[in-house]
């Protein structure tokens, strides 16, 4: 029997109320770190390192590359749905962890020195918790250049590229051949070259690692880029092998339950979410 995903809370669509009781202070990694005074211990207060970490989140492909990595890393968290169908993602306090307004985010009480740390970025998201458990992001530099290598492959790549065939193909109002060649062909080519380096290694970057959770959301949709599976032999070999992992299986079994209501023909969905210029 699969395990369920080890989280506390999907429901729940409301903003930043955690049920645990919140760290006083966040200490971005701009920020200077602050010295908090050990506070003295009640029945009532919860110690640190049992505080989960949350994770801000939205079920889309950036979202699953962090479900996907505490669930294998097997690190308690609870999930703080951002709905970005309602604009959640500009609310000041969510803001204050994640200033570029995207999912995911994460909130670490538990950050280096013992003191919360806030991440966003799923890329560093990643890194960072490959740095705190010691896992899936090697410490032997050969070994984590390669992991590097194809990590910012998919944030600078795969990632862009994906969202834009996605975008052009799915949601465009009106259907413009220019925009969906180019960025279905180009989803194309980057299939081919991960099919490439799977023919001669079962990882991207030799062992499972966050290189893998990074692209394995994006290979999910491949329908939606306009991608066939069995055209890349090798690319369907790694994904069926990734997906089967119990806690991939686990991380993609998460419901949120306002986001499977989103209309994307919603005009007002539409405005929020296609309509952004500078605030
Ligand atoms: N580079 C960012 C991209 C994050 C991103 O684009 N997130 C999307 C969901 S997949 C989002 O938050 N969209 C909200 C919006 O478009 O307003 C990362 O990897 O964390």
């Amino acid at each position: 029997m699969p395990r369920s995903p080890r989280i506390r809370a999907v429901k729940s669509a409301k903003l930043l109320t955690p049920k645990v009781a919140r760290p006083k202070r966040v200490t971005s990694n701009s920020a200077k770190p602050t010295r908090a005074k050990p506070k003295p211990a009640t029945r009532k207060s919860v110690p640190q390192s049992k505080l989960p970490i949350e994770l801000y989140y939205w079920p889309t492909p950036n979202g699953w590359k962090i479900s996907i990595m505490l669930e294998e890393c097997g690190l308690p968290y609870v999930v703080r749905p951002v709905d970005i169908s309602k604009g959640e993602q500009f609310s000041p306090q969510f803001l204050a962890i994640s200033p570029n307004d995207r999912v995911p985010a994460i909130l670490d009480p538990n950050g280096p020195g013992g003191r919360p740390i806030s991440v966003f970025e799923s890329g560093a998201i990643l890194q960072y918790l490959g740095r705190k458990t010691g896992q899936f992001y090697p410490r032997d530099e050969r070994a984590r250049v390669a992991v590097d290598e194809w990590l910012f492959w998919q944030m600078g790549g795969l990632g862009p590229m994906a969202g834009q065939a996605n975008h052009f193909r799915r949601y465009a109002p009106e259907k413009i051949a220019y925009a969906i060649d180019r960025y279905t062909n180009e989803v194309n080519r980057l299939f081919g070259v991960m099919n490439t380096r799977l023919a001669t290694r079962e990882f991207l970057a030799g062992r499972y690692s966050i290189a893998d959770m990074a692209c394995v959301g994006w290979v999910r949709l491949a329908e939606r880029m306009g991608q066939e599976l069995a055209q890349f032999p090798h690319l369907k070999r790694w994904f069926e092998t990734i997906r089967a992992r119990p806690a991939v299986k686990r991380a993609f079994a998460i419901r949120v339950e306002a986001a499977s209501a989103v209309d994307m023909k919603d005009p007002n969905v539409r405005a929020i979410l296609f309509g952004q210029t500078a605030r």
